[in-house]
């Protein structure tokens, strides 16, 4: 399949007291919009299922393991996953993932439009802290409760579309887009818990926020010739704001649908993955134009060396 009618789900804010039931009834409900808007696709935010809980301090890992998903699916995302095999939709949402072996990951799913899971991402740019700091406005645990994804930037043939994911912070790093652009990507699709206030800057403004993950998803699109879909979960979040814009945008690096509110909103476009040839081919021919011999650094080296 060449053509993909894309949804964006935007979803509102989930509170800490919100069931998972009731998250997965508005995610039902967003699926049953892009069903009327003749969607094939549909890709929820970045751990969709609950509130953001890395904002939370907590000490006692039984406490932190109620936010965790131990299989997918499960009872609560069960009728997620029916209503989209109903309607032969594909699905891609975040998670929090508890292994069997104990190990904690902020995950991302697709599956075909039979309801299979098709591929699996977990993060890799984990932002954020370990321990509490009192320095900042509000935390932002993802170190303390993930630990850095071990799957790498993997592509999957969905269905004949080679479809990635990666998982908010990630869309700030042109590496996670090449490495995958390197595999011939032809759809990008990740979700985003991004606060609306900069924790260590509340100078910064809502607006430069916004334009910072917009600017890292087209670029991020247009330099790898790929289709890019970035879904937010926004509102305000027990008191802490969270931002939407929400965001298709084309291979050449167009946004082509953007969510216009801070609820749970559905965006579409038609997205026809035979326009990832022409960048492909001609400015962003990897194989003509990429000179490794001068790249070293970027895998030989973290921080800033002189
Ligand atoms: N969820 C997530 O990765 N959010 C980050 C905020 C980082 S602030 C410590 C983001 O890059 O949007």
């Amino acid at each position: 399949m060449r053509e993909w009618v894309i949804g964006g789900a935007q979803m509102g804010a989930i509170q800490k007291s919100d069931s998972r039931e009731s998250v997965v009834e508005r995610m039902v409900s967003l699926l049953d919009q892009a069903a009327e808007k003749g969607c094939d696709l549909v890709v929820f935010p970045e751990l969709a299922l609950t509130t953001f809980f890395p904002r939370w301090y907590m000490e006692e890992q039984a406490e932190v393991d109620t936010w965790f998903e131990r299989e997918m699916p499960n009872a609560a995302t069960q009728p997620l996953f029916d209503r989209a095999r109903e309607k032969r939709i594909a699905i891609s949402f975040g998670y929090a993932e508890l292994t069997p072996e104990g190990r904690h990951f902020n995950t991302s799913i697709v599956t075909n439009r039979d309801g299979e899971i098709v591929g699996k991402y977990r993060k890799i740019h984990l932002p954020g802290h370990v321990e509490y700091d009192s320095e900042r406005d509000f935390q932002h645990l993802e170190k303390r409760y993930f630990e850095p994804g071990d799957l790498g930037f993997e592509t999957f043939d969905n269905e004949g579309t080679l479809m990635g994911m990666c998982i908010c912070n990630d869309r700030r790093w042109p590496e996670t887009w090449r490495v995958m652009g390197l595999q011939g990507v032809e759809l990008v699709m990740l979700g985003y818990n991004t606060p609306s206030i900069n924790s260590q800057n509340r100078g910064e403004g809502l607006e430069k926020r916004l334009y910072h993950s917009e600017l890292s998803v087209t670029a991020g699109a247009y330099q790898n010739a790929t289709w890019g879909v970035a879904v937010a979960k926004a509102g305000v979040e027990d008191g802490f704001p969270l931002m939407g814009g929400s965001i298709i945008v084309d291979p050449d690096g167009f946004v082509v649908a953007r969510a216009q509110t801070e609820g749970d909103e559905l965006i579409t476009a038609t997205c026809d993955m035979d326009l990832c040839q022409f960048g492909k081919q001609t400015i962003f021919d990897f194989a003509r134009h990429r000179r490794i011999e001068h790249y070293g650094r970027i895998t030989s080296q973290v921080g800033v060396e002189r």
